[in-house]
Formats: C-alpha cells, sequence, structure tokens
C-alpha cells in the first residue's frame, strides 16, 4: 500500500503488463491501464481527492444507495469513507493468477446514525491480463432485516463518446431520471450519444458491450447478482454546473454502471449477498465483443 500523495492506495500489476490502482479512500478504483498502458477509466480533470468529496471518476461504490432513491445522501456513504485491508476475507474461491486485494467498510458509530443497519461491505478486485473483476459482498451483522441499494459506478474513458454504441440494452424498459423517472422501452437497437442521458435500465442481460469505434476497443461489462444497469453522461450543460468535471469531459467519459435499483437487495439477519462484475477489453478489428 503506497501513499505518495498522501491517500493510502493498493495498486495492482499483473505479469502481462495491465495494472489497477484502489483507494483505500471509498475502496475506489482510480486507475485500470491495460497492456500498452493506456488507461481505461476516466477520472476528471478537476476531482477534488481528498475527503469528504467524493473523487469524480473510477468507479465509485454506491452503498448503501443509488442516486437519490432514499432518503440518505446522493450514492450512499460508502464512497466517503476509509475502508480497511480486510485480512480475513470470508471464503471465496481462490484467486488464481490473478492480483487480488480485499476491502472491507463495516459500520461506524457515524453510520449507525444515518443508516441504523450494522453491516459488513466487503470487496474483492482482481486484475488478470485484460480483465478487472469485482465481487461485492453484504452482510447483515445486525438483529433485524435490512435492505439496500446498490451501483459500481463505473467511468470509462472513451475516445469520443458521440462515437460510442452501447449493445445489449436494446427492447428493454428503463427509468428515465431526465423524465421523473418515468418508465419507457428501448427501441433502438443500440443505444448512441447525442445529448445528456441518464436511465436506469431494468433486468439487463449479464453481458453489455461497450464499443469505441475511434479506439477499435470494446469494453465488455459481465454481471451477476446486480440487474440493472445505469447510463449516464450529463453533456454540456449539466457537466458546467458540476465543479469537479471538466466542461468539456462529458466528450470523453460514459458510465455504465453494475446496479441494484429497481428492487432493493433485502437481507435478514446475518445473510449475505454477493454480486459479480467482469470488466473486459477486446479490441475490436477482430470482433464487435459478440
Ligand atoms: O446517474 C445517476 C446520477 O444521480 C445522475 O443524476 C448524476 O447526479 C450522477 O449520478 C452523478 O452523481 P454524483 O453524486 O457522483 O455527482
Amino acid at each position: 500500500v503506497n501513499d505518495a500523495d498522501g491517500l493510502p492506495r493498493v495498486i495492482l500489476t499483473e505479469p502481462g503488463g495491465s495494472s489497477a490502482e484502489v483507494l483505500l479512500y471509498g475502496g475506489q478504483v482510480v486507475s485500470w491501464k491495460n497492456d500498452r498502458r493506456e488507461e481505461l477509466l476516466y477520472v476528471s480533470s478537476k476531482a477534488v481527492q481528498k475527503p469528504p468529496k467524493a473523487i469524480r471518476g473510477g468507479i465509485p461504490i454506491c452503498f448503501p444507495q443509488f442516486a437519490n432513491f432514499g432518503s440518505l445522501e446522493q450514492h450512499g456513504f460508502a464512497r466517503n469513507r476509509m475502508w480497511l485491508l480486510d485480512s480475513c476475507p470470508s471464503p471465496l474461491p481462490p484467486a488464481r493468477n490473478q492480483s487480488t486485494v480485499d476491502l472491507i467498510l463495516k459500520s461506524s458509530e457515524e453510520d449507525l446514525k444515518s443508516w441504523p443497519r450494522s453491516f459488513e461491505l466487503r470487496l474483492r478486485i482482481s486484475l488478470s491480463p485484460g480483465k478487472l473483476t469485482f465481487i461485492p459482498r453484504v452482510r447483515n451483522t445486525d438483529s433485524k432485516a435490512f435492505s439496500f441499494t446498490f451501483a459500481l459506478r463505473n467511468y470509462f474513458s472513451v475516445s469520443d463518446v458521440s462515437e460510442v454504441r452501447v449493445e445489449g440494452l436494446e427492447t428493454l424498459d428503463y427509468l428515465d431520471n431526465l423524465m421523473q423517472r418515468e418508465r419507457f422501452t428501448e427501441q433502438a437497437d443500440a443505444i448512441t450519444f447525442d445529448g445528456e442521458i441518464d436511465r436506469v435500465y431494468l433486468s439487463t442481460p449479464t453481458k453489455i458491450n461497450i464499443i469505441d469505434h475511434q479506439k477499435k476497443r470494446t469494453l465488455v461489462l459481465r454481471k451477476e447478482g446486480m440487474p440493472d444497469s445505469v447510463v449516464w453522461n450529463p453533456w454540456d450543460k449539466k457537466a458546467k454546473d458540476i465543479p469537479d468535471f471538466g466542461d468539456d469531459d462529458y466528450k470523453t467519459m460514459l458510465c455504465v454502471d453494475s446496479a441494484v435499483v429497481e428492487t432493493p437487495i433485502g437481507l435478514k439477519p446475518f445473510e449475505e449477498w454477493r454480486g459479480r462484475q467482469e470488466l473486459s477489453t477486446v479490441s475490436s478489428s477482430y470482433c464487435s465483443g459478440h
């Protein structure tokens, strides 16, 4: 763990030459570079890298609430807390030939004031050639049941968002945050981008392709245990209203999240929920991610 610029972080590397950086603050991945040292994630040029501000970019963990779907602060508090290295991660299949870190966030006295449920939120992040895997787990360590919403907010770096296509969400229903969360059905055969978008796609498939034509690269998102997927780009006007978002950043970023939004996860005492997200990059010169 090194804390060169004050924020302790874990750097994952693997023999193929890719790497990832995970901050203990927020349990947030803030960099994922491929074997050609290209940065695959967006981090704002104006990101504020100090508590209590959430860092704009990378992969923030939204827990116990996604966005303002509830009474807590926007996206819950997990992304604004210092996590710990989990010295005894409860059993998971061994992470073979992967560079792995296990993090944990437990409810604090402070948190219990705003969300009176005791929990253990674990996150295993594993790096292997061309792939970054997340296994989030939430255990109810309280004496009563509780429910939560959750998201891995993936800020992807793209060459030009107006040249990006997202495949896998066609024909699905979505809640449109720009239309008072009304429910619509996606009619297009792929999602393309020419303006602000902020949608929660419901009951999405386990595989979503984000195709970046210019970079000839497809980013494949595979997920389990997280039925919804949020697609967000603030576009020019909203971007200007967000202080830690560069005015032109909207052109080179896109959020496609793995999420639990429509139907919160309910846990009885000592039950544990587990999700899984695999991000992998495929150069689309020989396939469009089929
Ligand atoms: O995509 C859901 C959303 O709440 C958007 O409406 C926008 O606010 C985005 O998340 C960013 O939230 P943040 O708190 O990270 O600025």
